[in-house]
């Protein structure tokens, strides 16, 4: 049924293609190889393409591991069939399906009763066909994106400030600037190639980098200086940056007064918040010092780059934060010159993808709004019966509109957001009970597809065909290397299936991504005036009529490029903007309180990513070396809030907000500043007993200009959660414990571990429910120690073990569990011989080597144990000799910001 060319099957011979990771917007090129013995399950590798302008060869942990994420069968968790109801079904039911539901609550109910929620993971050609299904032919414009979440602010800032939705430089700015400046952004684990390309060009011509950020983060360990300013407070640094500049005659006049509009108006605000450096360092809770340094290090430094992220975006003023930034590169002129500018780094591989085509509620296409001229050129491009005339509802509403049952038919693609939404418990109940809820997603099992009454497999990462746009605008090529996994099918499509159905069949006659994009072109060029400032910004006419040939080797390529045209890297370089008035509009920026009052002992919670896990890890989740860096949910506390609640480093805490609590792990620092506290924003339902951040986020507090909600200042209590008893299970088959206390799981070679706690009597029985599934194979041999509590069981069917449960009491006098990596090693290994069953129910065979601890270096599996043993051992002082020893460090580069952590943590526990 599918025509689209499939890629060669096994047989073929060894072959490499080039491709785009699919995880952060740095967009860095893969070469993937396929083994000569076939693409599937053959085995596959990936390196940097050193030909890729993003990454020139570069890789990070995550990008390094993409191959161990393929992973074939049941283990994969892959969607394999189309589903209704759970039950598998032929694509041609489904798809009859979708279309039936929402024809007829359209017909009843009106275009405004249906929604897509997509995501800036899908690719352009499938976020254009989603746009134009429901914006063009549907005639709503209900289609939102977890974008929504991500980069809506620097969106709408962007917009106020240029005139356009335009990130003005390219990665290169960042090797030709002389100072760098990342407001609210972990770049060391969030965009960690572009990190690599800084910190080189520090070590090459000593460029500066300051880090403002509450928490020390792994960026700041490349960095000259840390701001750890006070959440939500950036607005009045920024503010307080312009005063300064502005009196000591940073101004640049001609630029100011030729290119620029708002200057006063500006200066007026910021004056009236931030007059001077003492009022900034009391509001920021920095010091004067600090401050006074920064700005002047800004003030005598031309080439400056400002990159920010979700420490701007996602909060209840992030747009006018964006703005606050805009308006220092305004003032002093320092923006479409190499080396300066301000960088919006996105998150997703196509967060930008879906920018142009329109994929956010208030987006029409091709950079175009719902100004009555633009919605006349779309319905002419398009033919389309009823283009929507008016914006859609954004993220948060739209699933108050679900809630309410004004949208009955829901369809999400390539999101989570049961728990990626903030308040994820309300989210839970609105898709419960709407009567439609349809979900395309690659893995089977997701919080959110556990909601769906239509579940549609789609083609994941290795299967895909089209492109993507990353932060700094270059539009590459994600090409498909195996054939599709089951019955998955690319999301354009199973759009495009669909929308035939609903009888759009004339528009939608794609046949292969090519198409799709062709007609993306040429919508982005039409009626776009003669000169590329003239019209809107987004435009790649030159490639409107690329043939498929072409279409298939299309080399990375910043827009805009039009037609007759070359394509343009920088924008705004001859001082023009897409304003009204070609000028750059400087917005007055006042800062408001945080939207969440502080209970008194309450910390505000802050939360973001980790290194080797990406959002709801449904992906890196399946990778054991990705997931033993951060092996359970992790609280992160400063030491005195620890010590004033009792926590213990290693123990568990209770995190409780107005939204929903959380059990999670507790990991005393003193990078976490006092007051807060952080969670990672990975961990699913799927992974843990409790610790979803979306159930406890409420979602009141939104930015008024975007709808970006305010996921990162929280108010929360924590308090220790003391259990009675703890265990740890090693299974062959994922199970998800139901005792009602602590829980994560993690993948390992050849299994599952789980780690538990739980309060009252331990559970000695496993038929009570306590872990539903749980049935393995083979013969049990149990050792319990009533004396001390505790008992220790494994089953093995001949000489394979097939799972072990260790469970002890937590008091005075009880057994501790052992280590787990021997314990696990056995589930990968081909049979536990008579010599070790004995060693089994002890956890360790005699002259086992010690546990790596939690995974530092992810590439070459070095833990921190193993670290700190040799750096004593051989008295180690530098990284390099780390890597020279141990290879930790010598690949990616991902760790070094923590080997250089455990070194100092080595040596001052060694003199205390
Ligand atoms: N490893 C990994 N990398 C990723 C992702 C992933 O899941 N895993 N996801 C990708 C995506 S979609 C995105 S959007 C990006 C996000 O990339 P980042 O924005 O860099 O990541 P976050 O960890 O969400 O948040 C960044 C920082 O904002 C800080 N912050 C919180 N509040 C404030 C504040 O008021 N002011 C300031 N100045 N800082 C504050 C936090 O302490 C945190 O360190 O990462 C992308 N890259
Ligand atoms: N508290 C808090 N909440 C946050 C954030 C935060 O910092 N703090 N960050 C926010 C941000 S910036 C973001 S971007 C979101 C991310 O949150 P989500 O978008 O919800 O997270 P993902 O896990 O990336 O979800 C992607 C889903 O798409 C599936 N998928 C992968 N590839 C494909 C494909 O090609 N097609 C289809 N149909 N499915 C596919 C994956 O299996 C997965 O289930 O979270 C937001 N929520
Ligand atoms: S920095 Fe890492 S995650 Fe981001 S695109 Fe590059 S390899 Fe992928
Ligand atoms: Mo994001």
């Amino acid at each position: 049924m599918f025509d689209g060319a499939e890629p060669a099957a096994s047989g073929a011979a060894e072959r490499e293609v080039r491709t785009t990771c699919p995880y952060c917007g740095v967009g860095c090129g893969v070469v993937a190889r396929v083994a000569a013995d076939g693409p599937f399950p053959g085995r596959v590798t990936v390196r940097g393409d050193s030909d890729h302008p993003a990454n020139r060869g570069r890789l990070c942990s995550k990008g390094s591991a993409l191959a161990d994420t393929l992973v074939p069968g049941e283990a994969g968790g892959r969607l394999l069939h189309p589903e209704i109801g759970g039950r598998r079904v032929t694509w041609d039911a489904a798809l009859a399906e979708v279309a039936t539901r929402f024809a007829d609550t359209i017909a009843e109910h009106g275009p405004d009763s249906v929604a897509f929620y997509v995501s800036g993971q899908l690719l352009t050609e499938d976020y254009y066909v989603a746009n134009k299904l429901m914006k063009g032919f549907i005639g709503s414009a209900n289609i939102d994106t977890n974008s929504r979440l991500c980069m809506a602010s620097s969106v709408a800032g962007h917009k106020r400030g240029l005139g356009a939705d335009a990130v003005p430089g390219s990665y290169a700015d960042f090797e030709t600037a002389k100072l760098v400046v990342l407001v609210g952004s972990n770049l060391a684990w969030c965009h960690p190639v572009l990190n690599q390309r800084l910190l080189a060009a520090r070590a090459a011509q000593g460029t500066r980098i300051v880090v403002i950020d509450p928490r020390r983060t792994a960026s700041v360990d490349g960095a000259d200086r840390h701001l750890a300013l006070a959440a939500g407070t950036d607005s009045v640094l920024f503010n307080g940056l312009l005063v300064y500049l502005h009196a000591t005659g940073r101004t640049d006049a001609v630029f100011v007064g030729r290119r620029t509009s708002g200057e006063e108006e500006a200066l007026a605000a910021a004056r009236a918040e931030a007059p001077d450096i003492a009022t900034v360092a009391r509001r920021c809770k920095l010091s004067e010092a600090e401050v006074a340094a920064f700005y002047a290090e800004v003030a005598t430094t031309e080439r400056v780059v400002t990159v920010y992220s979700q420490g701007v975006n996602q909060s209840s003023q992030g747009t006018d934060t964006v703005n606050a930034i805009l308006n220092v590169h305004f003032l002093t002129g320092r923006i479409g010159q190499p080396g300066m500018g301000p960088f919006s780094v996105t998150g997703q591989p196509n967060a930008m993808g879906g920018r142009e085509v329109g994929g956010l509620a208030n987006q029409l296409a091709a950079h175009m709004g719902f100004t009555v001229e633009d919605v006349d050129r779309v319905r002419r491009f398009w033919n389309a019966p009823r283009v929507a005339a008016k914006p859609g509802l954004k993220a948060v509403d739209l699933f108050r509109a679900i809630e309410r049952g004004s949208v009955k038919a829901v369809w999400i693609m390539a999101t989570n957001p049961a728990v990626s939404m903030p308040d994820a418990g309300r989210i839970r109940r609105a898709l419960a009970n709407c009567p439609t809820v349809v979900v395309s997603d690659c893995i089977r099992d997701t919080d959110t597809g556990r909601l769906a009454h239509i579940r549609l497999p789609a083609a994941g990462w290795s299967e895909k065909d089209g492109t993507v746009t990353n932060s700094d605008r270059t539009i590459s090529r994600q090409r498909a290397f195996r054939p599709f996994e089951g019955e998955a099918r690319p999301d354009w499509w199973i759009l495009t299936q669909v929308a035939r159905r609903m009888g759009f069949a004339d528009a939608f006659a794609y046949e292969s991504a090519a198409d799709v994009f062709r007609e993306h072109a040429a919508l982005s060029a039409f009626e776009n005036g003669a000169d590329w400032m003239s019209e809107r910004a987004f435009d790649i006419g030159a490639l409107a009529g690329i043939g498929d040939a072409e279409f298939e080797t299309l080399a990375p390529f910043p827009w805009p490029w039009r037609a007759g045209e070359a394509p343009q890297q920088r924008l705004f370089a001859d001082g023009r903007f897409f304003t009204d008035d070609r000028r750059a509009r400087f917005v007055p920026v006042t800062t408001r309180a945080l939207p969440r009052s502080l209970p008194d002992g309450a910390l505000l919670l802050n939360s973001g990513r980790l290194r080797d896990q990406w959002h709801t890890m449904t992906r890196t989740g399946l990778a054991p070396r990705l997931s033993a860096h951060a092996p359970e949910p992790c609280l992160d506390v400063h030491p005195a809030d620890a010590t004033a609640r009792g926590l213990e480093d290693g123990g568990l805490a209770r995190v409780v907000t107005v939204a929903g609590e959380a059990l999670a792990r507790v990991r005393v620092t003193d990078g976490q500043g006092e007051g807060t506290a952080f969670l990672p924003m990975h961990w699913t339902d799927r992974f843990t007993g409790s610790c979803v951040i979306g159930r406890l986020v409420d979602d009141e507090a939104v930015d008024p200009q975007s709808g970006q909600p305010d996921l990162k200042r929280m108010p929360a209590t924590v308090q220790p959660y003391r259990p009675d008893w703890t265990a740890f299970l090693l299974t062959r088959r994922p199970v998800e414990p139901a005792h009602g206390g602590y829980w994560a799981r993690r993948v390992v070679a050849g299994g599952h571990l789980i780690e538990m706690a739980g309060t009252g009597a331990i559970p000695a029985d496993l038929d009570t429910g306590w872990l539903p599934g749980f049935a393995p194979d083979g013969a049990v041999i149990e050792f319990s120690d009533a004396a001390r509590g505790g008992t220790r069981k494994a089953w093995l069917s001949g000489d394979r073990l097939e799972a072990c449960l260790f469970v002890t009491a937590v008091t005075a006098g009880a057994g501790r569990l052992p280590g787990r990596d021997w314990l696990a090693g056995l589930l990968e290994a081909d049979g536990v011989d008579d010599g070790l069953r004995g060693a089994l129910l002890a956890g360790r065979a005699p002259g086992a080597r010690a546990d790596e601890g939690r995974i530092v270096c992810s590439c070459f599996s070095v833990g921190v144990n193993r670290l700190i043993a040799t750096i004593r051992g051989q008295g180690m002082t530098s990284v390099q000799e780390i890597g020279a020893a141990l290879k930790a460090g010598t690949n990616c580069g991902s760790c070094v910001p923590e080997l250089k952590e455990v070194l100092r943590h080595a040596h001052q526990r060694e003199m205390a």
